[in-house]
């Protein structure tokens, strides 16, 4: 049997951070894989993550099975991180899930037991693995404009007239938040655009938002996933809780579905309940169990939204910094969009080949569509990127 297996295309992004790893250099920067890092080089665990942990360990008398969605707590607190008060919660089917990624999978395990013939419009580009995954499932995809690699913004017309070839019943991904990976992000009069369009061409939203408080704030960037929940008939939004909880490796996520038919909850429920058993039964636990902690204690929330905004405003630092050392060493406002863009991830629009300079000319590594992670940066290796951008003649 073995004998018939085929070597699969590794996923690039974990290559590059292997790459990075063997490089016997000293001077080196790693901007490549989506983790936030303090100007250090640290990805530490948030204080309130640890206190949780702490008195998790002190309370918790069991680890026999939770139910096949998860702690019911876990989704409620999430639901309401996300959503607000955008929807009533009866209208919201919710399961957690191994991470941001498990919320994907069963999402569009789902869309295809729903409707096989449903087609995923996906943004070009994006997240690697989304059309990693749609293509093993074998699902149908369809990209649509959305980065202008001119002006390094959203090619909102492109975006539009594309969305138009959406048939009723397909299904349009969006990502909530800081664009990965290319920074770029939608406003708000753009959601609403886009939310009048897919009513009129009769689609489903999925969302997926994997960086709430990364970008502008915790509910600015959740601004636009509470408008589709407000005005479609349904969505489907994929949360996930390791970079903005920290908790990357506890594998921490919920997939909600919300239906502004409430009577429709029950069943939705009932099919991401058996979703998850037909792929690995129960959720992983531990990270939702700290989640829900943090989110329902009020001086824990307190303390991790506070952590959450130092590494917000530290990125945006960053950014600013960038931008400006690139303004002065250009002569010219081309990089400016370094500053507008959100998030962990900017698209520098860079070719492979200078991507391929600066890595070995200058020791930075980032990915080869010159996606760069903001978080790999601190004041003093800004200078030396920007320097090695102007060098690579971006
Ligand atoms: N979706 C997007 C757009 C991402 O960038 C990520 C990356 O981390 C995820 C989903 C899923 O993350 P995880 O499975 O680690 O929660
Ligand atoms: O895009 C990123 O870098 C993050 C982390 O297979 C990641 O989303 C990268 C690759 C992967 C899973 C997660």
């Amino acid at each position: 049997m073995f004998e018939n297996l085929k070597e699969q295309p590794a996923d690039k992004i974990l290559m590059l951070m292997q790459a990075y790893r063997e490089d016997p250099r000293e001077q080196k920067v790693d901007l490549g894989v989506g983790v936030y890092k303090d100007a250090s080089g640290n990805t530490p665990i948030m204080r309130a993550i640890k206190t949780a942990e702490k008195r998790l360990w002190e309370t918790e008398t069991t680890k026999s099975y939770t139910g096949l969605a998860g702690d019911p707590g876990f989704s409620d607190a999430m639901v309401n991180l996300v959503l607000g008060d955008s929807v009533p919660r009866e209208t919201v089917a919710a399961a957690a899930t191994p991470g941001g990624t498990g919320a994907v999978r069963q999402a569009f395990d789902l869309i295809r037991s729903a409707n096989p013939k449903a087609r995923v419009f996906v943004s070009d580009p994006t997240w690697p693995n989304h059309l990693s995954i749609l293509k093993h499932m074998g699902i149908e995809f369809v990209p649509y404009r959305y980065f202008d690699n001119e002006t390094r913004s959203v090619d909102f017309t492109g975006m539009i007239a594309d969305l138009h070839q959406v048939m009723p019943g397909d299904v349009v991904l969006l990502h909530g938040c800081c664009h990965n990976p290319t920074g770029a992000n939608l406003n708000l009069s753009q959601w609403k655009a886009v939310i009048e369009l897919l009513l009129e061409r009769e689609a489903v939203p999925m969302i997926d938002i994997a960086y709430q408080g990364f970008g502008d704030g915790l509910d600015t960037d959740a601004e636009g996933v509470r408008l589709v929940a407000e005005k479609m008939p349904e969505v489907l939004i994929a949360a996930s809780c390791s970079k903005n909880f920290g908790i990357y490796r506890e594998r921490t996520g919920l997939l909600m579905a919300v239906s502004k038919d409430a009577s429709r909850t029950k069943l939705n429920q009932q099919t991401l309940n058996y979703l998850n058993r037909q792929n690995f039964s129960f959720p992983p636990d531990h990270g939702a169990r700290l989640v829900t902690m943090v989110l329902n204690d009020e001086e824990l929330r307190a303390d991790w939204a506070a952590e959450l905004e130092e590494v917000r405003t530290s990125m945006l630092g960053l950014r600013e910094q960038l931008a400006s050392e690139l303004q002065r060493l250009s002569g010219s406002d081309r990089f400016g969009f370094l500053a507008q863009h959100r998030g962990m991830f900017s698209r520098l629009g860079a070719t492979p080949e200078q991507v391929e300079t600066m890595r070995k000319d200058s020791g930075i590594y980032m990915v080869g569509d010159s996606r760069l992670n903001i978080a790999g940066l601190n004041k003093t290796t800004v200078p030396i990127l920007a320097e090695a951008i102007i060098k690579a003649g971006i």
